[in-house]
């Protein structure tokens, strides 16, 4: 799909936020330049200037001479699907839901835990612990998994 202003994205590899909209760009099929500012410096130095920081992610928006920066993932995520999602709303792991279930399901397994007999309160914290670490890489994971 072809859109009238021109997108670039702020990023880094590995970033979780960045995921969230990447996420988004992806399931509106969006064509959306990526510009990561860890491999490239000039990237880094043009966001710094832009935004007064280094955090990421951000959109770039260039229409004609106007040029936005949006920062904040769930702020991009929006802008995306309200300018170009015809309706549509944002996905799983665009809203980060996924991770959020994870963050609940993690806390009520420790919560568990506390109150149960080892050995099981033992393997409940594992379980738990390995889920609250998993809570926001789910969507890297998920940049694998077809319609999330
Ligand atoms: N609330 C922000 C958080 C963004 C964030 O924490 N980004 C991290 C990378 S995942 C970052 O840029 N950290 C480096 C920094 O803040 O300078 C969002 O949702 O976009």
């Amino acid at each position: 799909m072809t859109q009238t202003p021109k997108l670039a994205l702020y990023l880094f590899e590995g970033c979780p936020y960045c995921e969230r909209v990447r996420a988004a760009v992806r399931d509106l099929q969006l064509q959306v330049e990526e510009r990561d500012v860890r491999r490239d410096a000039a990237h880094a130095t043009d966001l710094q200037a832009a935004t007064g920081r280094g955090t990421v992610p951000v959109l770039r928006i260039e229409e004609g001479s106007d040029t936005r920066w949006l920062p904040e993932s769930a702020d991009i995520v929006d802008h995306l699907y309200v300018t170009y999602g015809e309706g549509r709303s944002p996905t799983l792991l665009a809203t980060r839901t996924i991770p959020q279930v994870a963050v609940g399901i993690a806390m009520a397994l420790a919560v568990t835990a506390y109150f149960t007999e080892p050995p099981v309160r033992g393997w409940l914290l594992v379980v738990a612990v390995m889920i609250w670490a998993l809570r926001d890489r789910w969507a890297l994971v998920g940049r694998w998994i077809p319609g999330t």
